[in-house]
């Protein structure tokens, strides 16, 4: 994994286009999204040499075979804010009915997702919004209070309520977990974490290599370090692959983590607990969601319901948020219980 993760950043321009159901190319003249086509979702990831978004890429493709719809994911393997905003233009001029976007910075996509909105397309954002006038929905995995409080509790479980912290993040635009350590921040700052310290946040872009070498020096440079928040799971193995190499003791880890690859990581006890929600749910959440939007049924109102396939009935509420429900919490005991959600073709 850590040398497909390298090669995947010398590959950074590689472009990665799954298909499934018809391919989009004989179907995708209409654009406009009127009610008699079929429905066709693009995804755009953060950056595809990640086992998450394969696994919110079989969600998707779950939903788009129960609806005959087609579905793409467009994709660099690197994180690459030019190469999103290039996608999305390209999308566009392409009349792409649903561009779907996990951005890498919320305000660098927007112009581009305007122009896609201007020539017909529809916008949704899932995983990472972007700004909230640059797409009509946004389908949220959890809430970010749910998920910044419910990594705050782990860390400061692990700690005993006291020592120095630092978080290890993606990148340093990612809406999602900007919300997430805002909140994190926050519960922390309670009286009873008062023998808790933030001592830095540092960015590792959901790259190996840069997050490995972001964990270095973290744990270098700050000798009284116990633990670790660490809200993306390449985040999350380069911290303990970092503890490892250096033998240092004593640093908890936890965070978001992918159980396929990270259960090891519970399982040996290198880390109590992490946390995640089903990438295959949502990527089924935001490709159902993106039908209704693309057949008119919904407009993106709050209030506006439509059908989620198995997920039953689902309600946009403020901002155009949909959510797809509470996030979960692994353990040793449970890791291997759901292994079928985190599953990546
Ligand atoms: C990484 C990305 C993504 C996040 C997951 C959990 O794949 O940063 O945005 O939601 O981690």
């Amino acid at each position: 994994m850590w040398r497909l993760a390298l090669a995947g950043q010398i590959l950074a321009i590689s472009v990665l286009i799954a298909a499934c159901g018809d391919d989009s190319s004989s179907g995708g003249g209409g654009g406009g999204g009127s009610s008699s086509e079929k429905p066709s979702v693009a995804f755009i990831p953060k950056s595809t040499d990640q086992p998450y978004f394969a696994a919110v890429g079989v969600g998707a493709q779950d939903a788009a075979k129960e609806l005959g719809g087609d579905y793409k994911q467009v994709g660099t393997a690197a994180p690459s804010v030019p190469d999103q905003v290039r996608l999305i233009g390209s999308l566009a001029q392409r009349r792409q009915p649903v561009i779907a976007v996990s951005a890498l910075d919320p305000n660098a996509v927007a112009p581009a997702l305007k122009q896609a909105a201007a020539t017909g397309s529809k916008v949704i954002s899932y995983d990472a919004d972007v700004k909230a006038d640059a797409r009509t929905l946004f389908i949220n995995q959890a809430s970010e209070e749910g998920l910044g409080v419910g990594m705050a509790k782990l860390m400061a479980a692990d700690l005993d309520n006291k020592g120095d912290y630092a978080i290890l993040s993606a990148q340093i635009t990612a809406a999602n977990q900007n919300a997430w350590i805002d909140w994190m921040k926050k519960e922390l700052s309670k009286p009873e974490y008062s023998g808790m310290k933030l001592v830095k946040i540092a960015y590792g872009n959901d790259e190996a290599k840069k997050s490995y070498d972001e964990a270095v020096s973290l744990i270098q440079g700050y000798p009284s370090l116990k633990g670790i928040i660490c809200p993306t799971p390449v985040s999350l193995a380069a911290a303990v692959k970092a503890l490892d190499d250096l033998g240092k003791k004593g640093v908890k880890v936890t965070g978001l983590g992918f159980p396929p690859a990270d259960k090891q990581l519970l399982l040996t006890g290198k880390v109590n607990k992490y946390i995640l929600w089903s990438p295959r749910q949502l990527g089924y959440l935001a490709y159902y969601a993106a039908a209704a939007l693309q057949s008119g049924k919904i407009k993106g109102d709050p209030g506006d319901t439509f059908d989620a396939g198995k997920l039953g009935q689902k309600e946009v509420g403020e901002n155009g948020e949909v959510l797809l429900g509470p996030p979960l919490v692994f353990t040793k005991d449970n890791v291997n219980d759901k292994l079928s959600e985190f599953a990546t073709k």
